[in-house]
């Protein structure tokens, strides 16, 4: 008999992945953290019996949850990342030149441990403008006015510590953490799992009310429900689809676009694109 990990996210539908061993568990003071070694995808994080990365699929969620929004900043020099312990959203902030200080804030140590030890690859732990902090995200990005050209929300999904990061309070508090051409961008679940349709149109809304810009874009990870994945992108002004922006990408995708494996000026333009059943969520 084969071992497998499920994670179901519809009564009886899933997704099943062919595992070799477990590597790492922890009961943390927050959650379960595992590490399995699979059949097909190399080394597998979850959280509490859900898909985190995969060392094979990683590549699609870290490049979307960080360069559009990276891109959309004329200069990004000063970024927040709540959450993102796995390291994997901070190595494609840090490919962006402009930035000299990344604050990246997780609230649970063990997901770092595990990441370094079980992942090497993922993370950029060595470089030296990335400060690591373990805290509550929500407290340490209310302290904070006007600070940050980009903030990311790199949570895991609203059930247990992350829930506080898809309501409207945790948004203001963004907002004001923000300069005054600051971005952000947030990962906002699946649009094939009904059971997160509440919490993403909460997102949306509360990005309405707070920011001027707020847009929902696409990315295909497989080992996510269903393979869609939905992110937010918010800013107080600055368009994700202007003409200035997809010149940025451009220009700076000629510096690096090379070692990435997803993301592309098309991918950027494209991604914004949303089928009707989609839009229908968060309307
Ligand atoms: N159900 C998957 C939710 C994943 C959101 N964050 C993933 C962390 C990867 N850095």
């Amino acid at each position: 008999m084969p071992i497998q990990f499920n994670e179901f996210y519809n009564e009886n539908t899933g997704l099943t992945i062919g595992l070799k061993k477990l590597l790492f568990s922890e009961q943390t003071d927050y959650q379960l953290v595992e590490v399995f070694e699979t059949d097909t995808w190399g080394n597998l994080m979850t959280i509490d019996g859900m898909v985190m990365l995969s060392e094979k699929d990683e590549f699609v969620y870290h490049e979307m949850v960080a360069h559009p929004v990276m891109f959309a900043h004329p200069n990004p020099q000063k970024v927040l990342i709540i959450g993102g312990g796995d390291g994997g959203a901070a190595r494609e902030v840090l490919r962006h030149p402009s930035v000299k200080h990344l604050d990246m804030v997780e609230i649970d140590e063990a997901v770092v441990r595990a990441s370094k030890e079980f992942f090497p690859g993922v993370g950029a732990w060595e470089d030296d403008r990335l400060n690591v902090l373990f805290e509550d995200g929500i407290a340490f990005v209310k302290a904070a006015k006007a600070e940050y050209d980009v903030v990311i929300i790199d949570g895991s999904d609203p059930v247990g510590p992350a829930e506080g990061l898809f309501e409207k309070e945790f948004f203001q508090y963004c907002f004001d953490a923000l300069k005054e051409d600051g971005v952000l961008s947030a990962q906002t679940e699946s649009p094939w799992v009904s059971e997160y349709h509440k919490s993403m149109k909460q997102v949306f809304d509360a990005l309405n009310d707070v920011f001027t810009e707020s847009d929902m874009y696409l990315g295909f990870i497989p080992l996510y429900p269903a393979g869609m994945w939905s992110f937010a992108y918010a800013s107080k002004g600055i368009k994700v689809q202007s003409d200035e922006v997809l010149s940025r990408v451009e220009k700076g995708l000629s510096g690096f676009g090379d070692d990435l494996k997803y993301y592309n000026k098309a991918i950027h333009r494209g991604s914004f694109a949303l089928p009707n059943f989609v839009k229908e969520i968060i309307r």
